[in-house]
């Protein structure tokens, strides 16, 4: 694995990045027990364990660049900035929801922040970052398409469509594989034809760097040269990032039917969070004080988060179809369609 050399990181980032990741870890266990205990309606897929990825990336992202995810997701809109509360709401199926309780855990989206959106569909995060970085390089703007997909993704063809094109254009893409070594309960040397997805860069013309997505470090730094690439118009980059997710597949699935306790606790033992607040403690850079009063801030923001999304109503039967189709001019698509009117 790849160690980059250590990029400059300020306080107020290393602050952010550590309130990201502590956010997401609760959200995740948090918004988990809620689903299974209220029997919330809807699929649920926790990326506790794996924060260190999407938090790395982000902190390098503007809320004027775009990111696509996956149905993974939470983790993703938390670090692109998307408001845990409005994401709670959103789990909960309620009005005050991002997508007015009309998209659950899969499909939140926020326009305002670059989050084109979760997807239940494995790998068509590719194709619509792809999408989004051809938009930037027509229009000539600073922005990057950040793609999120998994191990499984990585074996779509829509991925591979996506990457050669990307690379072609020289778009400013960057492809982040979360290989957390499973698709469901296919382990990833059983289904990928490399030893690494990264080793995959090279078919597509462009750097296929591995990093251990446990360490925030590792992934901010390689993430930086991504980024830094891509908004000086060198093209895309393919960035592994091997990780462990701690819980099952989603909420109703048991992992322990295709893999190890032992497995389980190798990898937890490396948790991002504990890892991270020792290594700025060791270095003087945040104090435990520091550190424990964010645990403390975000404990108290997702008990607001989860009254807030308890306080609305669920969208009434009247609103099926609203917000669910594009109100564009039927006259407009059969004039361009050369149809008669
Ligand atoms: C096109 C498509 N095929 C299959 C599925 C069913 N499915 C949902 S998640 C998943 C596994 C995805 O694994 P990976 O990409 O490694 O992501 P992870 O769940 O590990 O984050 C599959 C096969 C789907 N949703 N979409
Ligand atoms: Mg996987």
């Amino acid at each position: 694995m790849e160690r980059p050399g250590r990029l400059e990181i300020t306080r107020e980032t290393l602050l952010e990045i550590y309130r990201k990741m502590v956010t997401i870890r609760v959200f995740e266990e948090r918004g988990l027990f809620e689903v299974t205990q209220r029997a919330l309606s809807g699929s649920v897929h926790s990326s506790a364990g794996q924060e260190a990825v999407p938090t790395g990336i982000c902190a390098h992202l503007t809320e004027n660049d775009y990111l696509a995810s996956t149905h993974r997701g939470h983790g993703h809109c938390i670090a692109k900035g998307v408001d845990p509360k409005l994401m709670m709401a959103e789990l909960f199926g309620r009005t005050s929801g991002t997508n007015r309780g009309k998209g659950g855990s899969m499909h939140i989206a926020d326009m305002s922040r670059g989050m084109l959106g979760a997807n239940g569909v494995v790998a068509a995060s590719v194709p619509l970052a792809v999408g989004a970085g051809l938009s930037i390089k027509t229009r000539g703007e600073d922005r990057v398409a950040i793609a999120f997909f998994g191990d499984g993704g990585a074996n779509q063809g829509a991925t591979h469509e996506s990457m050669n094109l990307a690379s072609v254009w020289r778009l400013p893409v960057i492809f982040v594989c979360e290989n957390n070594l499973y698709a469901e309960s296919t382990p990833v040397e059983y289904a990928l034809s490399v030893k690494n997805v990264a080793d995959r860069g090279a078919a597509y013309s462009m750097p296929g760097i591995t990093v251990d997505g446990m360490d925030v470090f590792a992934v901010y730094d390689a993430a930086g040269q991504a980024v830094g690439r891509a908004r000086a118009g060198q093209g895309p980059t393919l960035l592994e990032c091997r990780t462990y997710r701690y819980y099952g597949h989603t909420v109703r699935d048991n992992p322990h039917t295709y893999r190890t306790v032992e497995e389980e606790q190798e990898w937890r033992a490396r948790d991002p969070i504990k890892q991270m607040r020792l290594r700025v403690m060791e270095e003087g850079t945040l104090s435990e004080f520091e550190l424990n009063s964010i645990d403390t801030q975000v404990e108290q923001m997702m008990d607001e988060a989860l009254q807030f999304a308890e306080s609305a109503e669920a969208p009434d039967l009247s609103e099926l179809y609203t917000d669910v189709y594009v109100d564009y001019p039927l006259e407009q698509l059969r004039r361009g369609a050369g149809m008669p009117a």
